[in-house]
């Protein structure tokens, strides 16, 4: 008898009908032949093979390049249980609406059916999946993304248990692109994409929005959270979970070089970008990254701004809509200070002198294995995963929130998380610069209700004996001039400081209406350039820009009826009353 993997990759094959099925191993000869059949389609260039060895430049088709959110669907047996931020398709109509795209989707091509596995190969909180796709390029990104081939298939194997994902690049046409998820049964369906977050089903599609739906109903958390350790001078290692929107930092911030380095802080990197947790027998959450490799964003990334990835792009990566240079090394914007000549665009097409728009693509990428990051943490792949002592969120907020505050308590660490807003970035597709409520930097991520998602975090408060304590940063906020207030990157280790000493009862902190902000003094700021007055504005509280905020978020939050928990229109008035206290006292 057919196993289940056989029976649905059999049924996969009868509905798609490619010229033929292979099984992936996972092994590098394999991979070096799916480059080459790359090159020979004519969108995949070989990089330097003396400065960038086994590098290669993809260029995508130019109007498939970002998430599309706009046709990615939760297809829940009933709507209701997808909620208000969620598009919502019946799975019928969605298995026989799309089911009609991938009839015949990969005639003429190859069906490569890929096992993988996110998260450790023996952890226990590891779960497998299997791609079919027809993208030679879905196959060598998922080889660095996840653990592929053999060891998912002797996991799968033994039972039985795997959420299986159909993807197609179909035309690539965007009016014919689709991504869909069965929560219920847990398949995931994408087509007409060959893009990262829509095609590289283990990451947005399993590892957040399926494993949403299966952490509420089993007892844990996926989370869009990197994971860090913070390692003091007593070689103490704390370890942080945070979640910012996309494009705002989490590979940076997980892969930092502290700049107090000298004075024994140092950062060291579990993920980027998901976050697998659950109680452990110590009362501690604790915390898995189910990937294997960084998919970053690259504009921006430089030697001062993430020194670290810098060199891990050195070799062994796949690079995605960047520029190139005359002597084929990738390039993009910020990448050096001067911009090279006789530069290649992310299309292929030569840069001539003063030409408008950018090189590479704003949203261009490098994908790369976790274990080439310089400070990767020698527990990346603890099998237990690592205990978390802080959660924090983190937006771009050029006004309104300070750089670092501390939350109340857990349920008031929810209500800041369930209130995270950010302006929006180029990783969607869209206007950029738009503030926007994105819960837990979830809102694209969460597979099913965010009321319940919320009460899910509630509830997981009461199950852990040590919750991590719950913090907010904004690196992004602006002076009067408009220019960023605080330098980041490096520079950001102040903060997680100032967090590990709070964690450890420590920290000069100051009640406020928002919750617990550091003094002034508070921070170490031994090296840095920065005047007091600078550091009294990033930290300010401004009442009346609050009581805007506190509205805005009782505004948001009736979105989600009586599905939002009580708690949290509770925390929102309390909230208004401090505010209320603080601007009468002073009127
Ligand atoms: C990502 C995203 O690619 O969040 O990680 O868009
Ligand atoms: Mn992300």
């Amino acid at each position: 008898m057919a196993t289940r993997l056989e029976a649905w990759v059999e049924e996969a094959a009868q509905k798609v009908r490619p010229k033929q099925v292979v099984w992936c191993d996972g092994s590098e000869s394999e991979a070096q032949q799916m480059v080459e059949r790359l090159v020979a389609e004519g969108r995949t260039v070989h990089l330097n093979e003396r400065t960038y060895p086994n590098c290669v430049l993809h260029r995508s088709d130019p109007s498939d390049v970002a998430r599309t959110e706009q046709v990615t669907f939760i297809c829940s047996r009933r709507k209701d249980d997808a909620g208000p931020t969620n598009n919502w398709m019946a799975p019928e109509e969605g298995k026989q609406k799309i089911g009609a795209l991938f009839d015949g989707a990969m005639a003429g091509r190859t069906m490569y059916v890929v096992p993988y596995l996110m998260g450790p190969a023996d952890s226990h909180m590891t779960r497998a999946g299997v791609e079919v796709t027809d993208s030679p390029y879905v196959v060598v990104s998922m080889r660095i993304m996840a653990r592929i081939g053999k060891i998912a298939l002797d996991r799968i194997g033994k039972a039985n248990d795997f959420v299986p994902g159909l993807h197609s690049l179909g035309d690539l046409n965007p009016a014919r692109r689709f991504v869909l998820h069965f929560p219920e049964e847990k398949l995931i369906w994408s087509i007409g994409s060959g893009y990262g977050g829509n095609a590289l089903l283990g990451k947005k599609c399993f590892a957040l929005r399926i494993a949403s739906w299966m952490a509420r109903e089993q007892g844990w958390m996926a989370e869009h959270m990197l994971i860090l350790g913070l390692e003091d001078p007593s070689g103490k290692i704390t370890y942080m979970a945070a979640a910012f929107p996309s494009a705002c930092g989490k590979t940076n911030l997980a892969m930092m070089v502290s700049a107090l380095e000298d004075s024994g802080y140092r950062v060291w990197t579990v993920g980027d970008d998901i976050a697998w947790m659950q109680p452990g027998p110590d009362g501690y959450l604790h915390a898995i990254n189910p990937e294997a490799g960084f998919f970053g964003v690259a504009p921006g990334t430089n030697e001062l701004t993430n020194p670290n990835v810098m060199t891990a792009v050195k070799r062994n990566t796949i690079f995605t809509n960047v520029a190139m240079t005359a002597s084929r090394e990738p390039w993009w914007e910020a990448m050096t200070e001067e911009v090279p000549s006789d530069l290649t665009d992310w299309q292929g097409h030569k840069v001539s002198a003063g030409a408008k728009g950018p090189a590479a693509h704003a949203n261009s990428r490098y994908t790369v294995p976790a274990r080439q990051a310089p400070r990767i943490s020698p527990k990346w792949e603890d099998l237990s995963g690592v205990p978390i002592s802080a959660f924090i969120f983190g937006g771009r907020r050029a006004r309104v929130a300070p750089l670092v505050y501390e939350s109340w308590s857990w349920q008031h660490g929810v209500f800041v998380g369930a209130g995270l807003a950010s302006e929006t970035t180029a990783a969607i597709t869209g206007e950029v610069g738009v503030r926007r409520r994105d819960p837990m930097a979830m809102l694209p991520f969460c597979g099913y209700h965010m009321g319940d998602y919320f009460r899910h975090w509630l509830e997981m408060g009461q199950n852990i004996p040590h919750p991590p304590k719950i913090f907010h940063v904004n690196w992004f906020r602006k002076g009067s001039n408009g220019k960023l207030l605080w330098p980041g990157y490096g520079e950001n280790v102040r903060v997680l400081k100032w967090i590990l000493e709070r964690v450890n009862g420590k920290g000069q902190a100051e009640e406020t209406p928002i919750g617990f902000v550091p003094t002034t003094h508070a921070l170490t700021l031994d090296g840095l350039d920065i005047s007091l007055d600078k550091m009294e504005e990033l930290l300010r509280v401004d009442a009346a820009d609050w009581q805007k905020e506190a509205d805005e978020i009782g505004v948001f939050f009736k979105k989600f009826g009586d599905r939002l928990p009580p708690e949290l229109r509770e925390e929102q008035a309390h909230l208004t009353e401090r505010l209320n206290l603080v601007t009468s006292a002073k009127g």
